[in-house]
């Protein structure tokens, strides 16, 4: 059963009936395997005679219902979840594409994405091209006669740069090109890349999926026929698997998603007006400002610009290490989208897989400082964020 409402649909669309118990939250089906009553059913199981469950990696209750609960709020026909994001990223891959294929990306991504393209595809016989995701005319030169994929993030993990999904869409339709979106800064709740014709949406639930920063693990939504042929290849055979607990904790996360997604977003609102304004602060990075080139997205693709701001400050990479030191509730941690707003350093830490050269063509500077912003009142956030510009930058530090 579906809603009108994204807000409704995160509690009650997709949800599988407990018919013996009526349990109001979701049984967790804590098991490895399924016992059949005969030789005869487990075979008919087996060759898709017969319907049901078999064993713990082609399937799981818990997990199935979260993959429902997923499809429908991207508005998908179907989904498939994983032991991680990189779980999704490369079991999709992979199921689209083989040796000789060729694959365009944008040139920015998250770190481990940009790995697995430019070390274990190419080193498979998988040809990648990295364009800037923003630009049509770039990515239609690149297209070749061997081109299977275009994969783009939006907003990029971490430079925040944001790409226009009916153009990636239609870009990939006309030449018959599966496109892949990376959808885990926005959440459905923000973007739900299959309105604008996108055939397969992809998410890190670590993130905002989940949201209390306990689970690793990852979603793949989509036409029920790729869907069934990454489950069936991919995920079956190479096996990134999610557990049912962890598939139950996305789901009880999946509840407060859009309360918690909103605000995310009221407090990056704040915080990036205020690090604009702060004379430390050289640029910030967050589509939600108007000198921000993704802000004509707002509201066509995105409705809001989410939780995430990225900013350089004055100064030299040892200033931007002592602001981050100096913080004292903001905690020095890689991941996003949880209830704790947390800092890191995208060229020494998610973003270290890139070579130098590579990552500053791709637009990830050196001093270029990521903020996922968190639920703790805005106020503090903001105090947090002064006391450590001031004492970082007692020379230049302007406090407002
Ligand atoms: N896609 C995006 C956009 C991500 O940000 C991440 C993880 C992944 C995929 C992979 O998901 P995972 O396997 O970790 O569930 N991003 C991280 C980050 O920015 N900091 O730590 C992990």
């Amino acid at each position: 059963m579906k809603y009108k409402n994204i807000e409704t649909n995160t509690i009650h669309a997709g949800k599988l009936i407990d018919e013996t118990f009526g349990a109001l939250s979701t049984p967790i089906y804590q098991t490895s395997t399924y016992t059949f009553t005969n030789t005869e059913q487990g075979s008919a199981r087996f060759n898709g005679d017969e319907q049901g469950y078999i064993y713990g990696r082609l399937g799981n209750p818990t997990v199935r219902e979260l993959e429902m609960r997923m499809a429908a709020l991207e508005g998908t026909e179907d989904a498939a979840a994983l032991g991680s994001g990189m779980g999704a990223v490369s079991a999709t891959l992979f199921a689209l594409l083989n040796a000789g294929d060729h694959i365009i990306a944008s040139d920015a991504l998250y770190g481990c994405t940009y790995a697995l393209l430019e070390h274990k595809c190419k080193a498979l016989g998988i040809e990648v091209s990295f364009v800037d995701g923003r630009n049509e005319m770039a990515i239609r030169s690149a297209i070749k006669p061997n081109t299977k994929v275009l994969y783009v993030e939006t907003p990029i993990n971490p430079n925040m740069v944001c790409i226009d999904l009916d153009m990636i869409a239609r870009v990939g339709r006309n030449a018959g090109i599966k496109t892949v979106v990376d959808n885990t800064f926005m959440s459905p709740v923000l973007q739900q890349p299959a309105k604008h014709g996108i055939d397969l949406i992809i998410h890190s639930a670590t993130k905002y999926l989940n949201g209390h920063g306990d689970v690793i693990a990852g979603i793949v939504c989509g036409a029920a026929d790729m869907i069934e042929h990454i489950k069936l290849t991919t995920l079956k055979d190479m096996g990134a698997v999610i557990s049912p607990h962890d598939a139950w904790l996305i789901i009880r996360g999946l509840k407060t998603l859009h309360i918690r997604v909103e605000r995310h977003c009221q407090n990056a609102e704040v915080v990036s007006q205020f690090l604009e304004q702060h004379g430390s602060v050289k640029q910030v990075f967050y589509p939600g400002l108007e000198s921000h080139e993704g802000h004509a997205l707002i509201g066509k693709q995105m409705k809001a610009a989410g939780g995430v701001i990225a900013f350089e400050m004055h100064g030299n990479f040892d200033n931007a290490v002592k602001f981050m030191d100096q913080l004292q509730m903001c905690k020095r941690a890689v991941s996003l989208g949880d209830a704790e707003t947390l800092i890191q350093h995208p060229a020494s830490m998610t973003h270290s897989p890139y070579e130098p050269e590579q990552r500053r063509a791709a637009g990830i500077s050196d001093t270029l400082i990521r903020l996922s912003v968190g639920l703790e009142h805005v106020d503090d956030i903001l105090a947090d964020l002064k006391q450590a510009l001031a004492l970082a930058y007692e020379d230049i530090a302007r406090v407002g």
